[in-house]
């Protein structure tokens, strides 16, 4: 029988992508989406314009992660097999000025999920998106399953909570509960306030004669960026397992911001040093400096593996952006974003 999952933040980068695979696996998807001032579906408005096809099988329902009555009632309602929670106050710089918001969100969000799951008696497999950010100062080189946290923000330590709290649901009610760590994976619907869509966006209007300059903080800080679109994919992966387990999902491979920078600017021609100039602002408090993880375990078990090389993802999202804007230049764009009414 075809099957019903819940996905919590569905607005988002991954999302969107792990929506767009379950429904190709047949699946039954529920979103929950937050009410925002203006519209927040672009990254999913796509997947309605077929209503016989996929459209047929996405529902969206209004929960904030804050709210646990709502989440209650509708895991009542949609009684769902498998539960992806993606839902995140999930930029690290933004967790050191909303340090609280971020531990209500990223943090005790898990818990509120996890509670509802047991309140209602739900036997859905769960998903946490875990973030290589719980290595923070790392204490191993590469980082792998075993390797202990040391976060290094708001964001991490609020991550580390739902991690363990992930864990100790399994162990305590003996939850289907599986953490996935995964390491920084960007996209063309990656938010341009991270740094690899903020460089890629800005290569495009620099190109097009639209931007002057583009400001940055820390250029040595290094980490293993993979494919969004691969990233999800692992994540389906450990839900279809026999048991739940965690593991780490990233590329094996590092690279620092100035790589990404150099390698974004050539692309186009362009020397990055005529463009960039560096702006405090975007200094953090604490920095994460090496990232690369070790995914021996989920090539294993799970017969995952990434499919996109570091210069493929500069290209992939440094083309996509050229396109964008080219569009939103011949005014295609308005057509279709906010065309989905809801409420
Ligand atoms: P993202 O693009 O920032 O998406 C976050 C999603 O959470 C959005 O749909 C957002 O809704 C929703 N959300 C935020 N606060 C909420 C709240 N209070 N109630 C309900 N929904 C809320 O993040 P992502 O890159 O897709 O990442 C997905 C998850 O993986 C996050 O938990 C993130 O921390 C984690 N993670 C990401 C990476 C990475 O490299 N991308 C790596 C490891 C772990 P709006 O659209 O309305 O803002
Ligand atoms: O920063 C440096 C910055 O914000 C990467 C989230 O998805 O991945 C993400 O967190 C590096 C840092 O991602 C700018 O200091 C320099 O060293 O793109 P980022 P992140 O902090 O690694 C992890 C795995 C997650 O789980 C998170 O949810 O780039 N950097 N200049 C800059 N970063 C930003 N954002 N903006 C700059 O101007």
């Amino acid at each position: 029988m075809a099957k019903t999952a819940l996905v919590t933040g569905i607005t988002g980068q991954d999302g969107s992508y792990l929506t767009e695979l379950l429904l190709e696996k047949g699946y039954t998807v529920h979103g929950l989406i937050r009410r925002a001032s203006s519209f927040n579906t672009g990254r999913i408005d796509h997947l309605f314009q077929d209503p016989h096809e996929h459209g047929a099988r996405l529902f969206l329902h209004y929960c904030d992660i804050t709210d646990a009555a709502n989440l209650i009632r509708l895991l009542n309602e949609i009684e769902p097999d498998e539960l992806y929670h993606l839902a995140a106050q999930s930029h690290v710089r933004v967790s050191f000025d909303q340090p609280v918001y971020t531990g209500e969100t990223t943090g005790l969000g898990t818990t509120r999920i996890l509670e509802s799951l047991r309140a209602v008696g739900s036997a859905a497999k769960y998903y946490q998106a875990s973030s290589s950010e719980m290595f923070g100062k790392v204490l191993e080189v590469p980082q792998k399953e075993t390797t202990p946290f040391y976060p290094r923000s708001p964001y991490g330590c609020a991550k580390v909570y739902a991690y363990w709290m992930t864990v100790n649901y399994r162990e305590s009610y003996k939850m289907y509960a599986s953490n996935g760590i995964l390491f920084n994976h960007e996209s063309p619907r990656r938010d341009a306030r991270f740094v690899t869509r903020k460089i890629t966006r800005a290569v495009a209007h620099i190109r097009a004669g639209l931007q002057d300059k583009l400001y940055l903080g820390n250029l040595d800080s290094k980490r293993d960026w993979g494919y969004a679109k691969d990233y999800v994919e692992a994540m389906w992966l450990m839900l279809q397992q026999d048991e739940p387990d965690d593991y780490v999902v990233a590329t094996g491979e590092t690279h620092s911001v100035r790589e990404f920078l150099v390698k974004s600017f050539e692309h186009v021609g362009l020397k990055w040093e005529d463009y960039v100039e560096f702006d405090e602002r975007y200094m953090r408090p604490a920095e994460v400096d090496l990232l690369i993880g070790d995914a021996s375990k989920a090539r294993e078990k799970l017969g995952w593996q990434p499919t996109v090389t570091f210069d493929g993802l500069v290209a992939l999202m440094v083309d996509a952006d050229i396109r964008l804007l080219e569009d939103q230049q011949k005014g295609v764009l308005g057509e279709v974003r906010g065309t989905r009414e809801f409420g």
